[in-house]
């Protein structure tokens, strides 16, 4: 329990961070718990299996990739405790390898929308849409990034990081330059955390203004999201939850306390409509936002039985 309550520490206080990442992190949290386990007793165990599964889909409300994991290990069967491991191994090890091959899928496929000499506006810090800005670059194509900040927790030195160390030239910016540099845009890149069966994509806050500015100045937005950012519970009606986190990481506890009129907000990611989305890419391929509700049916495979069934 120990561990398994350290890792679920490490996502909520985004130690580890990225809607990919907290979802192999789950699996692979959730494969070793079951090893962890002393019971014999599949009832038990079973039941123990249920609420770490419970325990970490809670600690991020927003990344539908975590409830899409932990579902996908839950799958497992086995009438004996250690069938039930087997079975929960081979799912968990099945979905990482899944996931790091999608990432490069992803690559592989969105950096053909990538031109020679593009310059490309990136938010925040996502692996996906890393991976198309890598892929352009190793195919010789001269890119050049310009990436945001991405306040309050500042992601975007992550990706300068990252883009660095590949070679890419890039330069940061503040969010609010965001516009000023529109026009120097071919392509806008964003990651998701979640992409709705509308085709409404949810990912860190900031990126609907990024969205609309490109509208506005004709520039093409490409969403990279793995199959298992797509949400099937929104099929059901249901809305992706915005996870809005503590103030301190917008203003110090201290300087708030100087004031008697003001609250601070801290949403963590918003809602960009599809309409200022051109294609969201896959590791299936790259699709309109429209044909969203077809990759939850024919790629991600759940049945609506499954999700009234299970609320993770
Ligand atoms: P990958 C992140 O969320 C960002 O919003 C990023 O765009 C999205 O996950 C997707 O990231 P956070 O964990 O899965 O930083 O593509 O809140 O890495």
């Amino acid at each position: 329990m120990k561990q398994l309550a350290e890792t679920a520490r490490k996502i909520h206080e985004m130690e580890i961070r990225g809607a990919g990442k907290i979802a192999r992190t789950a699996a692979a949290e959730l494969r070793d718990y079951a090893f962890r386990l002393r019971t014999h007793d599949i009832i038990e165990f079973n039941e123990k299996m249920r609420i770490a599964a419970e325990l970490l889909v809670s600690m991020r409300p927003t990344a539908v990739s975590l409830p899409n994991a932990v579902r996908a290990v839950k799958r497992y069967k086995g009438g004996t405790v250690e069938d039930a491991r087997r079975s929960i191994k081979e799912l968990a090890d099945g979905f990482i390898a899944g996931s790091e091959n999608a990432i490069k899928r992803i690559g592989d496929i969105g950096s053909k929308r990538v031109r020679d000499g593009d310059t490309i506006m990136t938010h925040c810090n996502s692996a996906a849409a890393i991976s198309i800005m890598a892929a352009a670059y190793a195919q010789g194509k001269d890119i050049r990034v310009i990436n945001t900040e991405s306040r309050p927790r500042m992601q975007g030195h992550l990706t300068t990081r990252q883009l660095d160390v590949l070679g890419i030239k890039t330069s940061l910016i503040v969010d609010s330059a965001v516009r000023y540099f529109m026009k120097e845009v071919d392509i806008v890149i964003m990651g998701a955390d979640a992409v709705t069966a509308n085709g409404s994509v949810i990912n860190k806050i900031g990126t609907s203004q990024v969205a609309l500015s490109a509208k506005e100045s004709r520039k093409n937005v490409i969403i990279a999201a793995e199959t298992y950012k797509f949400s099937p519970r929104t099929i059901l009606g249901d809305l992706v939850d915005i996870e809005e986190r503590d103030r301190g990481e917008v203003i110090s506890p201290e300087k708030l306390s100087e004031f008697s009129n003001v609250t601070v907000k801290n949403p963590a990611f918003d809602v960009t409509p599809r309409e200022y989305i051109d294609l969201i890419c896959t590791e299936v391929g790259g699709f309109p936002p429209e044909m969203a509700y077809v990759i939850i049916k024919d790629f991600l495979g759940w049945g609506i039985e499954e999700m009234n069934s299970n609320g993770a």
